[in-house]
């Protein structure tokens, strides 16, 4: 094994939607490893490369205090923790180096059945239900919309037949969920798939070229299977 201040550490979920299609890109990439006693890192056999495994809300977290050079996020949680960071007055330090094709969604505003929506001043004077406020307010703000941003860390959609919210913004992927809630899609606020991030702090020439490297063979992986 080489020093560990050359090895790279990727942060990925641990258990989640971009679990399974995070860890097979690695393998295809080439990467072979050996599981951790602890079931919380990967270690890279074949490539100075170790992966960690945490929830998909730390990732940013840990590629901005540097303990990790990579992390696999999606666009969503990448765009909410960079406005968190701003609205605190902290610089976010985590770059977007490319995006990935899976964990394709969009975070939308979604509207109970027999409830009326035309554009965004349909939710002006409302309660609106996410776990995304940092990204709805800069929505509401670009509009001119003063609405009131219900904070909930999960159960978004039972949100407005629980009295809590008149309106919800949350992620859609096939619209399943919403239809069993009776709600329906009204507006996409962003389109997310996740994403590999990056320190914009310098790292050593080989932690470079272990980067540049893994991007090329990313590339390679996404060209063939389109
Ligand atoms: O435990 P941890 O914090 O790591 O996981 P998590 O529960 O926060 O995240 P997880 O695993 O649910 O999602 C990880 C990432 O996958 C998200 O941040 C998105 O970038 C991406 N992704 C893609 C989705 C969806 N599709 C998705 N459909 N994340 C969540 N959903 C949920 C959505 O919130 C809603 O409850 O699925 C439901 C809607 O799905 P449909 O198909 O019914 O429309
Ligand atoms: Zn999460």
């Amino acid at each position: 094994m080489m020093d560990k201040a050359t090895r790279l550490k990727v942060a990925l979920q641990k258990s989640g939607r971009l679990t399974d299609n995070s860890l097979d890109l690695m393998v295809r990439c080439g990467l072979k490893y050996s599981r951790g006693k602890d079931q919380l890192m990967c270690y890279g056999e074949n490539m100075p490369l170790d992966l960690l495994f945490v929830r998909d809300d730390d990732i940013p977290d840990l590629v901005q205090q540097d303990v990790c050079d990579l992390g696999i996020v999606g666009l969503n949680v990448i765009e909410e923790k960079r406005l968190a960071f701003q609205a605190k007055g902290v610089q976010p330090l985590f770059d977007q180096l490319m995006t990935l094709d899976y964990g394709k969604c969009r975070l939308s505003i979604a509207v109970p059945d027999g409830v009326e929506y035309k554009d965004a001043r349909s939710l002006h004077g409302k309660r609106i239900a996410t776990t995304y406020p940092n990204i709805l307010a800069r929505y509401l703000r670009q509009r001119d919309v003063q609405a009131e941003i219900v904070t909930l860390s999960g159960a978004v959609e039972i949100a407005p037949r629980l009295g809590r919210a008149d309106f919800i913004c949350d992620l859609v992927s096939t619209g399943s969920t919403l239809l069993a809630n009776h709600l329906w899609e009204a507006e996409t606020i962003l389109e997310s798939q996740a994403a590999i991030i990056t320190t914009p702090v310098p790292v050593s020439a080989e932690k470079q070229d272990w980067i540049h490297r893994l991007t090329m063979r990313i590339d390679g992986v996404q060209q063939v299977k389109e």
